[in-house]
């Protein structure tokens, strides 16, 4: 039997990465769409180059979507392609509506008049349900987005839904919380935590300059989550679900676990940084992700503060090195 094939927008990106490393390891074909770029950004995929192809594609070019599906021919498609970070949504809003949201409508488009009977995966985000309704979330809470990103991915989500009740397309969303680890780009908080105590315990950094100390997120380990993503597309009828650990912690408490494992004090090094605020934030989230235990038999492995302790290792390391 020839293997299955998927293919990953994003792949360059965390999620991706994870993503890769597992299929590979479940015997996949793995495709990956890439963008140009005059220098190469492929540090999180290096390792496996050579185990998978790239196609040359942009989540805002419609023929370069349908030509890399044309050529991957994916039974599953994971479209994690996105700009994901929050605070750059207010500084580029047209552009991430369009890359995080109108960019989802292009890539089930492409999927329509090319695979149609391929599996498709949306990267939806506990950003959609911002100004809580409801304590805590689940997959029918009402979403009250406070960002420009998040008012994206509430696009991109309904679109997903629309799409898989207006054509009966397997399209899926994975309503994803918070997931970090030590390929999360150093401009999220968790990693600029854990790389700094790395870099003031090694003497290479002064200070750690941070916004909202108070802000709560459920933080859950970014190779459990996209173990999730693929259990959702093994199902026979698409659901959306919400991935999450029922556990909340703050920024605050994400700086004691990592000063503490670094041997530091937070009063001598943390400056609170007015410029790292957000025009309106997001307080506290926290998932209830019952549907996914019980019909994907999905569970977290990580706790918090072991993959806290686990990044800042792996940074002190690095940064050794
Ligand atoms: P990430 O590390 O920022 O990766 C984003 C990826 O998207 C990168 O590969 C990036 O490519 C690619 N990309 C951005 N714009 C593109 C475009 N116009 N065309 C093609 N590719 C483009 O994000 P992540 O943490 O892995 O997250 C993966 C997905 O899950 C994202 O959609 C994110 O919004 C969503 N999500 C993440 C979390 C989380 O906590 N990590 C939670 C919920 C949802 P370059 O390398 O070229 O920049
Ligand atoms: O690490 P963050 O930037 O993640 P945020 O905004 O929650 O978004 C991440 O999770 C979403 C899922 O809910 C994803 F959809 C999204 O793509 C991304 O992966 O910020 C977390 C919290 C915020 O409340 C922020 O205000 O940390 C607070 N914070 C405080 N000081 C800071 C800082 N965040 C950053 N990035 N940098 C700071 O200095």
């Amino acid at each position: 039997m020839s293997a299955r094939r998927a293919l990953i927008t994003g792949i360059t990106g965390q999620d991706g990465s994870h993503l890769a490393d597992l299929l590979l390891d479940k015997g996949y074909e793995v495709h990956g769409m890439v963008r140009r770029s005059s220098t190469e950004k492929f540090e999180r995929i290096e390792h496996l180059r050579d185990r998978i192809t790239l196609h040359q594609g942009d989540l805002l070019d419609q023929r370069s979507l349908v030509d890399t599906l044309r050529a991957a021919r994916p039974d599953e498609i994971y479209n994690l392609a996105a700009m994901s970070f929050v605070a750059v949504s207010w500084i580029q809003p047209t552009l991430t509506a369009e890359f995080t949201g109108v960019g989802v409508t292009r890539l089930l488009e492409a999927m329509r008049e090319v695979c149609p009977q391929a599996r498709f995966y949306q990267a939806s985000s506990s950003e959609m349900f911002g100004k809580v309704r409801q304590v805590p979330q689940n997959e029918a809470t009402p979403f009250y987005p406070r960002s420009p990103y998040g008012v994206a991915k509430a696009y991109g989500h309904f679109i997903t839904v629309n799409y898989r009740e207006s054509y009966d397309l397997h399209a899926t969303s994975g309503i994803l919380f918070n997931h970090e680890g030590t390929r999360r780009a150093l401009e999220f908080v968790t990693r600029k935590i854990t790389w700094h105590a790395a870099a003031l315990k090694l003497g290479m950094a002064k200070e750690l300059r941070l916004g909202n100390l108070d802000a709560e997120r459920d933080w859950g380990y970014a190779p459990d989550y996209v173990e999730a993503m693929w259990r959702m597309l093994q199902q026979d009828h698409a659901e959306d679900y919400v991935i999450a650990t029922g556990k909340a912690h703050s920024v605050r408490d994400c700086v004691e676990i990592a000063f503490d494992h670094a041997g530091l004090e937070l009063d001598r090094h943390v400056v609170i940084d007015d410029s790292f605020k957000r025009p309106a934030e997001v307080d506290h989230l926290i998932g209830d992700y019952s549907k996914a235990r019980e019909t994907l038999g999905w569970e977290p492995t990580t706790s918090f503060e072991e993959m806290i302790r686990l990044m800042v290792d792996a940074d002190y390391k690095q940064l050794k090195a």
